[in-house]
């Protein structure tokens, strides 16, 4: 076949139609409508085949952080692909990209936290959490350790023990999952689980949740508890001021290993490098993806601490890995994005300076009629739906309104995520304040429009 390049529209989306099955997609209904194609990006902006532009208020699934165009990256792995394209890091054998990359993330991560498993996305990466927090407390002589504790709402990924560690209902009922020994607890949700009380008190409940399904299965038979710092698909769930340092000092008290999943929260999403270091959690273990490479190539993995290390080291061989465990190309393009990060200060910019620009924009549409709480931190951020003010009530979890107004943001240029009836962004680090307004205008237009729709249909 030909290369596709100066196909019409039409044809791209009837092949796709014909031969490609998308990722959590209800395939008839999108084939009728068609997909959407897009063809190149630079900076905040993508375009379509039909050469319509967008700012894309969710830098691709929360990962381009650097943003698109970042001819760095490219030169650095179009070098690495000369140089070595493959090699595995299985039988003895490392190289240099992967070395350099593992040395800079554990500079970049808390203290404590010093060596890097390499996989190719978050999904694994939790993968990976699992096999090792149970492998973990065998070789420590407690094989009857292996209890998992996450949380209703979350989310870890789409692979059997990803999405079982998630707490998406959906997603539970095909499969067969979730998996043995996964159980979850409530989620941090103020908005939606604790409105008749002040977020903090919320925040302590929330977290002794955890302490009583602890006792409920007896320590001694629970391995980790595993958290977004912030809930990212779950509808960007910042959590209460009280909720972190209570989790850490349950977990600390009965001998459970704290799991950070910071694939959407690390690499300068919340303003700081890592969501721990906003929340002051200190991680056994931390999932780390997307941002890593800023999604330029496929790159994931787990930090582990050296308590963690300590304790794996009794246990003899881990037999777990992957193929592209630290596959050079992806390696080399998440060193030249780190660097590039380092180089122009964007975390530090992003929490000086664009973050907190962001979260003023986004606080002055909590007046707007159709929403009832706007919540976020560093360059996340949610605008919760409601039918009536006071936020009394959402409109359920149809997100029929939601979709509304995505679709209506997309006419007019912004992509804009709907969870249920919560519009969600999270741009790229490197937007300016100049298009943080322009995304906020076109933000207020898309749900002025469903503010009418609404009055018209309610
Ligand atoms: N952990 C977290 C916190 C995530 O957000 C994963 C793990 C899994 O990563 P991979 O690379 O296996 O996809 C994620 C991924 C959405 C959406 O619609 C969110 C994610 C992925 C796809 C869609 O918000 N997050």
């Amino acid at each position: 076949m030909e290369g596709l390049h100066n196909t019409s529209t039409e044809t791209l989306q009837q092949l796709d139609a014909m031969h490609h099955l998308h990722p959590f997609t209800d395939t008839q209904a999108l084939n009728k409508k068609g997909t959407r194609v897009i063809e190149r990006a630079e900076g905040v902006h993508l375009w379509d085949t039909d050469g319509n532009q967008f700012l894309d208020g969710m830098a691709g699934l929360w990962c381009v952080n650097a943003g698109y165009g970042r001819r760095e990256i490219m030169d650095a792995v179009y070098q690495q692909m000369q140089q070595l394209p493959y090699y595995n890091t299985f039988f003895q054998t490392s190289h240099p990209p992967v070395i350099e990359l593992a040395a800079r993330v554990a500079e970049l991560t808390p203290e404590h936290l010093n060596r890097v498993f390499f996989c190719s996305s978050g999904s694994e990466a939790n993968d990976t959490v699992v096999r090792m927090v149970r492998h973990y407390w065998s070789a420590l002589g407690k094989p009857d350790k292996k209890i998992i504790i996450s949380r209703e709402n979350a989310y870890h990924g789409s692979t059997m023990a990803g999405a079982s560690l998630g707490g998406m209902k959906p997603m539970h009922k095909q499969g067969g999952l979730p998996i043995a020994d996964i159980q979850h607890i409530m989620q941090p949700h103020w908005f939606v689980n604790g409105f008749d009380e002040t977020p903090e008190d919320f925040g302590e409940r929330a977290a002794l949740a955890l302490e009583e399904r602890i006792l409920e299965l007896g320590a001694g038979n629970v391995a980790a508890f595993i958290a977004e710092p912030v809930q990212g698909a779950g509808g960007v769930i910042v959590p209460p001021a009280t909720y972190w340092p209570l989790i850490q000092k349950i977990c600390t008290k009965h001998d459970i290993l704290l799991v950070a999943d910071e694939v959407i929260c690390g690499f300068g999403r919340t303003g700081k490098w890592f969501g721990s270091d906003e929340f002051n959690i200190t991680a056994d273990l931390m999932a780390i993806a997307k941002g890593l490479s800023s999604g330029y190539l496929p790159i994931g993995g787990v930090v582990v601490s050296d308590r963690v290390v300590a304790g794996l080291e009794q246990g003899g061989e881990f037999n777990h890995g992957y193929t592209y465990s630290g596959h050079p190309a992806c390696a080399a393009a998440a060193v030249a994005n780190i660097e590039l990060m380092q180089r122009e200060r964007i975390v530090e910019t992003t929490g000086e300076r664009i973050a907190p620009y962001f979260q003023k924009r986004l606080q002055e549409l909590s007046a707007h009629p159709l929403v009832g709480q706007v919540r976020g931190i560093g360059l996340l951020g949610a605008i919760q739906l409601v039918p009536d003010k006071p936020g009394n009530g959402t409109f359920g979890t149809d997100g029929s309104i939601g979709g509304f107004c995505r679709d209506r943001c997309m006419d007019n240029g912004l992509i804009m995520r709907a969870v249920d009836d919560a519009m969600i962004l999270s741009p790229p680090l490197i937007i300016t304040e100049a298009q943080i307004d322009d995304l906020f205008t076109r933000a207020r237009a898309g749900i002025d429009l469903a503010h009418q729709h609404w009055l018209e249909t309610r």
